[in-house]
């Protein structure tokens, strides 16, 4: 029998490259997001691995839906091993009193509360079983807020604070708990975040060799992978000439 992982915002980014990552690896996934085009294209991808695959299309933010979407699971597929909260965004970079409200909103609902309807809805679960790995795609956006970052940095500060309350809780079982954190991704993220500026976008990543996906799915694969004594707790992965969310050396 495969392992299972469950991947939220697996349609771009680091969800995608985990998808890849987790089904060269043997496990069968499911696989969530919110583009039902690009979630069966990577489920074709994984199926061509030899992976069975599900592709379940809702929004982290909608309460019911991530609430449905693992109660509506075949039995077969509830026994989840890796639970990788992924989806997530940032908008905007504004100084905090220019911000735009509806995007504060946006993130919160995202990053913290969709994150949370999916631990509350697959970890009873896995306490029941005594098993299984939650892994949060925290940011080095938590660790210090950096200029414009406001809100999107309160968010990853946040996922840290609700994964390491999550490790506290289910110390008493065998589950293993992660907050992965990366710094500079080249993924569609800062396109997203400054709403569609691709230029602008290009700019984060002029200069410096960014991290891809890959990098980050790479290195939950390894957190997944380890004894089962070793619970990688929390780990940042930055680009080599990045040293926090603010300083980046970048070649002219
Ligand atoms: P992408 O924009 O490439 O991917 C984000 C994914 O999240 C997409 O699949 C997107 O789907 C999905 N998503 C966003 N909102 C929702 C929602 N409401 N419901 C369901 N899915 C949703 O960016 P990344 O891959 O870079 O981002 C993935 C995670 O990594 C995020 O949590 C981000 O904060 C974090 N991160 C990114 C870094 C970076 O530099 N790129 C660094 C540190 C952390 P859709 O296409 O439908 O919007
Ligand atoms: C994404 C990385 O530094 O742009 O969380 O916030 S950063």
């Amino acid at each position: 029998m495969n392992k299972i992982a469950l991947i939220t915002g697996a349609t771009s980014g680091i969800g995608r490259a985990c998808a890849q990552r987790f089904a060269e690896g043997g496990y069968d996934l499911i696989l969530t997001g919110r583009n039902a085009d690009r979630l069966n294209a990577i489920a074709k991808e994984a199926r061509a691995l030899g992976r069975d695959v599900l592709a379940l299309e809702y929004d982290v933010r909608d309460r019911q839906a991530c609430h449905d979407a693992y109660a509506n699971l075949p039995e077969d597929w509830k026994r989840i091993d890796v639970l990788i909260n992924n989806a997530g965004l940032a908008l905007g970079l504004e100084p905090e009193y220019e911000g735009d409200e509806d995007d504060w909103e946006t993130m919160i609902d995202t990053n913290i509360k969709g994150l949370l309807y999916m631990t509350r809805a697959v970890v009873p679960d896995m306490v029941r079983r005594n098993h299984g790995h939650i892994i949060n795609i925290g940011s080095v956006a938590g660790d210090a807020a950096y200029a414009g970052g406001n809100v999107y940095c309160a968010t990853k500060s946040a996922v840290k604070a609700i994964t390491d309350g999550l490790r506290i809780d289910v110390a008493h079982t065998a589950l293993r708990v992660t907050n992965l954190k990366p710094g500079l991704v080249e993924t569609h993220f800062s396109n997203t975040r400054f709403h569609g500026d691709d230029a602008r976008a290009d700019r984060v990543y002029a200069g410096i060799k960014p991290l891809t996906g890959k990098d980050i799915a790479d290195v939950a694969f390894y957190a997944a992978s380890a004894p089962e004594h070793v619970q990688i707790a929390e780990v940042l992965v930055l680009a080599t000439h990045q040293a926090n969310g603010s300083i980046i050396h970048r070649e002219a």
